[in-house]
């Protein structure tokens, strides 16, 4: 199996000095990077010019339901992957789970569901929420237990026409929870001051009481969104749950933000119940019940690339797999100018002498860059960028960005809010953090990426 941390990559032919990192705008000269040693290695990658591309990316994905065989339970057992149709206590309706060819996130194939007021849309008899929804239930690899860490990706798409009224609709697309206990974590769709908003919801310590923080403000109809939804499950301290999400449909490919304040916003219990986890997705609706009606209406969901990926891969790993597990983070045995610790967080290999920077968008490989570009919200104002890989696979391994107008050790000014962050894999994404001095107040700027690794 592949490992979650290992991004291959390789070297592309070198071509001509004139590729260059920073772009050629006009306060170029004045604009230097600099880090315990990015003044060195930039004036070296503008002179040779390498570039470096990606050729596949392997992450541990333990469940990827895609739909591609065209089956409910895309080409998993029935046990392991299930659409919980008639025969095994779901819904009678036919129309309940369909495949869909028209509305799909990737490939060829989603999952529709479809829930009415009716019976036929209840799961397991009474009690009779009406409840149509697929799980992982029987697949062992992807349940969670306490101690584990799982990145959940799925995309959703609401119907236009039955959700173009959205009364207090209280649908939930997406939970995860162990059997014969409540939910660890919700994503449910609501009404919040006329606007449909993205629910989630998690587990607080020892309560049953389940907090709530908005993912998403207003849902726009008809489009795919994509949630990512990282856990570090455990029972004490030392769990964490991060939620992020995109709109896919409309070309942009940017997450806009981890949703609660960074990284982590939640340390402490977030298992219950002593059973294994397992998730489930399409409509739950536990306010509509055929005998005791608060939103009637017929609703249809679309569901997508829900896949279950296990992080898995720390630094001890890595130095296991690449032979050099005796090494110090600081070490540079391969010579490169590159330490140990800068080779892992920015997927370069420790034995070989492959200085690089990252290529910019394209890259899965290589130190940071740093180039001038627009300034968010200052049009036709530049400001300096930082573009740098990052693994989450490792919450030992902390990325800091810092800007500052000297190299005075005391003005480095940390920026914690990315410009942009793209995923590239369940483990790895591309980051870009801009500077908040824009070239109309400063000609000069230094910024720099600081690793932090506290060993486990
Ligand atoms: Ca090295
Ligand atoms: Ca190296």
């Amino acid at each position: 199996m592949q490992r979650c941390g290992v991004l291959e990559s390789e070297i592309a032919p070198r071509v001509p000095s004139g590729t260059r990192v920073i772009e050629p705008v006009d306060m170029q000269e004045s604009i230097m990077m600099t880090c315990a040693r990015f003044t060195r290695v930039c004036s070296v990658l503008c002179f040779f010019g390498y570039c470096y591309i990606s050729v596949a990316i392997a992450d541990t994905v333990m469940v990827n339901v895609d739909y591609e065989t065209g089956g409910f339970t895309s080409g998993y057992t029935p046990g392991e992957v299930n659409a919980r149709i008639d025969d095994n206590g779901g819904p009678s309706a036919l129309d309940a789970f369909e495949m869909s060819t028209g509305v799909v996130r990737e490939g060829t194939y989603s999952i529709r569901t479809k829930t009415e007021h009716n019976s036929a849309y209840r799961s397991f008899g009474s009690p009779p929420p009406v409840r149509v929804e697929s799980s992982n239930l029987e697949h062992e690899p992807s349940q969670y237990g306490n101690n584990t860490h799982f990145l959940y990706e799925f995309s959703f798409y609401l119907d236009e026409a039955t959700w173009a009224s959205h009364t207090n609709p209280g649908v939930i697309i997406w939970q995860a929870k162990t059997t014969g206990s409540s939910p660890d974590a919700i994503f449910s769709l609501r009404e919040e001051d006329g606007r449909l908003e993205l629910r989630f919801r998690h587990v607080s310590g020892d309560s049953n009481q389940l907090n709530g923080i908005t993912v998403v403000d207003e849902i726009p109809l008809a489009k795919w969104i994509d949630i990512r939804f990282e856990a570090k499950w455990e029972r004490v301290d030392g769990g964490y749950l991060d939620v992020s999400y995109r709109n896919a449909s409309d070309g942009e490919v940017n997450f806009t933000d981890t949703v609660v304040n960074g990284e982590t916003y939640y340390t402490g219990r977030t298992m219950r119940g002593n059973g294994t986890g397992y998730f489930k997705w399409g409509q739950y609706r536990p306010s509509l019940s055929p005998e005791d009606s608060v939103d009637p209406k017929t609703r249809i969901v679309y569901h997508d690339a829900i896949r279950a990926t296990e992080m898995v891969y720390t630094f001890e790993d890595w130095k296991a797999d690449h032979a050099v597990a005796g090494q110090e983070t600081t070490s540079d045995e391969d010579s490169d100018l590159v330490t140990l610790l800068e080779e892992f967080a920015f997927n370069m290999d420790p034995n070989l002498t492959d200085f690089h920077h990252l290529t910019t968008s394209l890259g899965t490989s290589g130190l940071p860059v740093g180039y001038l570009a627009e300034a968010s919200g200052a049009p036709g104002e530049y400001c300096l960028h930082v573009e740098f890989l990052r693994r989450n696979d490792d919450r030992n391994l902390v990325y800091t960005v810092q800007f500052n107008s000297g190299l005075d050790a005391a003005n480095w000014t940390d920026v914690t809010r990315a410009k942009t962050i793209v995923p590239i894999s369940a483990c790895w994404e591309r980051v870009i953090v801009e500077d908040s001095v824009t070239t109309t107040t400063q000609n000069r700027r230094f910024g720099r990426v600081k690793l932090q690794y506290s060993p486990p």
